[in-house]
């Protein structure tokens, strides 16, 4: 027998509430990409926290949004469905200064989720007094029943140690699952392709972003370093051009970006070479999306 916990803990909200910003903050890793545009999670990524208390594998998800006009946001909320039926809790962020319709959505989501619940104000370190948080809360419990409430800032790291307490008291008995040094299940490939479309979806303005995927061609660990290749597909052709820049020089910033970001994650110096190609309208095509690598 043990007194350890173990359990899945999906990270669920709509899009830009810092869902991932509080994956990487409860486990110390950069392992899922955050930017200040709405929908940038595109795949389920697990990331493992292991102390004394046990062990829990929270899963990040796409933010649950309204466009289904792609086969690609379809299969987004496809994902943030399928987890949230599969794991031991919920955690369903709300962004505290702002809400939208599509927290109605998230809400409905996790309150279709079959176990404990907890609800998770972020972004408390913008709000100019606090006043307003209770009437807020109440409007929240009042649509569904929560186990918890907690208020967080998962960029300053507040909170954080009130929602484990939580999340260890909801959890079932277990042992680990997991590996004690693993992080995550995803690959370094992996990562180091989200690290390229993290630095496009920031240097890239309205529309770009949304059309881009990358992919790793090339993968080699050499003594004193690794040697990367990826490929970045666009949608539309005229949005190659975009994405290298005059004279090259978007592309230049993103590659040095995402070296830098990916010697880091993987503690070794990174040689990054970026191509970029055009698959029109990959988005709408499953057989693409399958290729691609996202998940169905
Ligand atoms: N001020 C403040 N900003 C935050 C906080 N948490 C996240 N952010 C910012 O909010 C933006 C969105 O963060 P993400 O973590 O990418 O949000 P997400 O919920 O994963 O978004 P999707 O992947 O699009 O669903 C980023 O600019 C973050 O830096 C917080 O506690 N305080
Ligand atoms: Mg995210």
């Amino acid at each position: 027998m043990t007194d350890k916990r173990f359990g899945h803990v999906a990270l669920m909200g709509r899009p830009n509430v810092g869902k991932s910003t509080l994956l990487n903050a409860l486990v110390g890793e950069h392992l899922a990409i955050v930017t200040h545009k709405p929908q940038t999670t595109r795949h389920r990524i697990l990331g493992v926290l292991t102390e004394d208390r046990g062990q829990v594998a929270f899963v990040d998800t796409p933010g649950l949004h309204r466009r289904r006009d792609h086969a690609l946001n379809r299969r987004l909320n496809r994902i943030a469905a399928d987890t949230c039926g599969s794991v031991d809790l919920v955690v369903l962020v709300i962004d505290a200064n702002r809400q939208t319709e599509e927290d109605s959505l998230a809400l409905e989501q996790a309150r279709s989720h079959d176990g404990p619940a907890i609800l998770a104000f972020n972004k408390i370190d913008l709000l100019k007094d606090r006043a307003g948080l209770l009437e807020l809360t109440e409007q929240f419990t009042g649509q569904a029943s929560f186990d918890a409430v907690v208020y967080l800032s998962a960029e300053k790291q507040q909170g954080l140690e009130d929602l484990l307490a939580e999340v260890f008291r909801l959890l079932p008995e277990g042992e680990a699952q997991y590996p004690e040094d693993l992080f995550t299940d995803r690959s370094e490939r992996f990562l180091v392709a989200e690290l390229v479309r993290e630095q496009l979806m920031l240097q890239l303005h309205q529309e770009i972003p949304y059309g881009l995927t990358v992919m790793i061609e090339r993968f080699e660990r050499q003594p004193r370093r690794i040697e990367i290749g990826a490929l970045i597909v666009v949608a539309e052709n005229r949005h190659k051009g975009m994405v290298i820049g005059r004279q090259g020089q978007v592309l230049k910033r993103v590659g040095s970006r995402a070296r830098r970001a990916a010697a880091e994650l993987l503690g070794m110096p990174v040689h990054l070479e970026l191509h970029v190609k055009t698959r029109s309208g990959w988005m709408d095509d499953e057989g693409s999306l399958d290729e691609l690598g996202y998940a169905r």
